[in-house]
């Protein structure tokens, strides 16, 4: 087909969702084909740029979606719940989102829709099957039934008010394959782009429906009935079959060998969420309402039966004693992100480096640097850490500003608690290093990446001799659960609990990578979790209280919080350098 040398160009193209994954690849490789980008979202979003509009808005509110809409002349629908997540907020986002946002077209005579629809429509058929797009569709997630019923919207506003939609059934779209499921299933953000041009430009779509993927070598969808678009990918996932083929293969009946929605088809149930939206949550016993900006690194000390947590912009350590529910804060000279006990004292992760702190009376906390950390960039600290099981320090580092998703982070380890070393990295092209954490034996270690672009979790092998973690391979990818993976603790069953950041939850993952169960928080972003309390069998919870945004929905955010877990932890090893 011979394309325009031109780019087609809209006045206004309305991008929902505009703050996710997808939406920030699109909101650069879209600028062509529009006068002006309107940008909506839920969550913030950078300013605007030229060309650009930034309307913040809940897809839940039918007077703002309609509001948002107005002189538009195209929509591409990506906002909205992305993964499987409790019916209700689903409900929200998904269900009355996609009805407002059609309603609004109409009312506003917008004549041309994309919807990110998704493979979760067709999820539950398996791996061996072939289908277009007039295969039954089986949906494997409340996730899969909310897209199936958004493709049912755009067909009757077609059908009833002559409202033209492209329903994508997106397979996975991200930088690169993550798993042997994604083989079949990706879709580059070029090709991504591509489909999207075509599903603007092209006339006469009706509603058409289309499998979002590349040109990938083994595929189970067969784009016939969308030929008219003309859409011709450019990039396959073999480029990545190695690095794919090097995790170890899961076996034959996992999910994510045997149907095409993958793990999506054995997620939740969730609890009923009414109870979760409304704190307290049942279970969920807050300990002290802190109110910390970042509340991070929990540590558990059975000596003195306390818990000890930082507040990583506040800089303050904070002690909390279970026999008189006192809460006590020191304050440092720089950030501190993470702690492990070191003799009668602690050893932290900061700023500029890796630092003794010894609390003093008066509330200061006396600091002394033991490691320097030689950033790659301004703007950096350390974030998580903590010690292996012989004692070792390990902690990683970041670039505070987030939102530049620059994969200049790194992890270090510290030997030795004599002053003056400068530490190189042990491993570096981490964006937000998080969730490190040893199994009971100590021969794996585990750690995470929590950064939205990322949002994978890592086992290693450990030599626990010498220190060395080899053999890195894909643990958890945590685009298939809700929330971003943030800081880890290892139960005496070697299960792996992982604080599901902007999700409220905290997750268990079996040693090989099996969700066995969620424990919800009354707060969307609890950060770091640790076993303490009597026999270690209370789970502690720091969390996130978020600036500039309504926290009604969450007024406990920033919390420290103890919930029964149903199994008992282990202790944490001190500092031994
Ligand atoms: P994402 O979760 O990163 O982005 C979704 C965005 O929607 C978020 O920024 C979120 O804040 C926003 N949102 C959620 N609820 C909202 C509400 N009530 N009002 C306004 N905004 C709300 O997801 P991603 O990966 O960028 O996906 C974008 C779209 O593409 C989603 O609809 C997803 O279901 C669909 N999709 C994505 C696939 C992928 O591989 N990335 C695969 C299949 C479908
Ligand atoms: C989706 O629909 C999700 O939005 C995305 O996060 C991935 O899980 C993708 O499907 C997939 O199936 O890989």
């Amino acid at each position: 087909m011979t394309r325009p040398e031109t780019p087609n160009r809209l006045d206004r193209i309305l991008l929902t969702g505009a703050a996710g994954g997808l939406g920030k690849v699109l909101r650069q490789s879209l600028r062509p084909y529009a006068r002006i980008l309107r940008l909506s979202d839920l969550a913030p979003m950078d300013p605007a740029g030229p060309g650009e509009e930034v309307v913040p808005c809940d897809l839940a509110d039918r007077d703002a979606v309609d509001a948002l809409a107005r002189d538009v002349d195209a929509i591409l629908h990506f906002g909205g719940v992305s993964v499987e997540r409790p019916f209700e907020e689903i409900l929200d986002a998904n269900i009355r989102g996609i009805f407002h946002l059609y309603e609004a077209a109409r009312r506003n005579g917008v004549k041309r829709v994309v919807f990110a629809s998704s493979n979760h429509v067709i999820g539950f058929h398996k791996q061996t099957e072939t289908l277009d797009a007039h295969a039954p569709r089986r949906p494997d997630s409340y996730y899969g039934l909310s897209k199936s019923y958004g493709e049912d919207v755009a067909s009757f506003y077609f059908d009833r008010y002559g409202i033209e939609t492209v329903s994508i059934r997106i397979g996975s779209s991200f930088p690169a394959p993550a798993n042997r499921r994604m083989m079949s299933t990706w879709l580059s953000y070029r090709d991504l782009t591509a489909l999207l041009e075509r599903a603007l430009f092209t006339p006469g779509v009706g509603h058409t429906v289309v499998y979002g993927m590349s040109d990938n070598d083994v595929v189970w969808w067969d784009n016939r009935h969308a030929a008219h678009l003309g859409y011709a990918p450019q990039d396959s996932s073999r480029v990545f079959r190695d690095q794919v083929e090097a995790q170890p293969a899961p076996p034959a009946d996992d999910p994510s060998m045997v149907y095409q929605g993958g793990a999506f088809v054995a997620a939740g149930p969730f609890e009923a969420p009414a109870a979760r939206a409304r704190p307290p949550v049942a279970g969920a016993e807050l300990i002290v309402d802190a109110r910390h900006g970042v509340g991070e690194s929990p540590v558990w000390q059975a000596a003195e039966q306390a818990l000890y947590w930082v507040d990583i912009p506040g800089r303050t350590l904070n002690r909390w004693r279970a026999e008189d529910g006192s809460h006590t804060a020191w304050t440092a000279g720089e950030q501190i992100a993470c702690l492990a006990r070191h003799g009668d004292g602690w050893v932290a992760g900061m700023e500029s480096g890796i630092f003794a702190l010894r609390p003093e009376a008066g509330g200061q906390l006396a600091q002394t640097l033991l490691a320097r950390i030689p950033h790659a960039l301004a703007g950096m600290r350390l974030n998580d850490g903590r010690c292996d099981r012989q004692g070792r320090f390990w902690t990683g580092s970041m670039l505070m500003d987030m939102a530049q998703g620059a994969p200049v982070g790194a992890l270090y380890r510290l030997d030795s608690a004599q002053p003056g070393q400068t530490l190189s990295p042990r491993l570096d092209g981490l964006v937000v290093p998080n969730g490190i954490a040893f199994s009971p034996d100590g021969r794996t270690m585990y750690v995470s990446d929590s950064h939205a672009s990322v949002r994978r979790v890592w086992a290693f092998d450990y030599d626990t001799r010498t220190g060395t973690p080899s053999n890195r391979r894909l643990f958890i990818d945590m685009n298939s659960f809700p929330g971003r993976p943030d800081g880890a603790a290892v139960d005496a069953h070697g299960c792996y609990w992982i604080c599901g950041n902007d999700a409220g939850l905290v997750h268990r993952f079996t040693p090989d990578g099996r969700l066995d169960r969620s424990l919800a928080v009354p707060v969307k972003k609890p950060t770091m979790c640790a076993f303490g309390g009597p026999g270690l069998r209370t789970l502690f919870v720091a969390s996130i209280r978020p600036q500039g945004i309504d926290l009604s929905d969450q007024p406990l955010a920033g919390g420290v919080f103890a919930l029964n877990p149903g199994v008992a932890g282990l202790a944490e090893p001190a500092f031994r350098g």
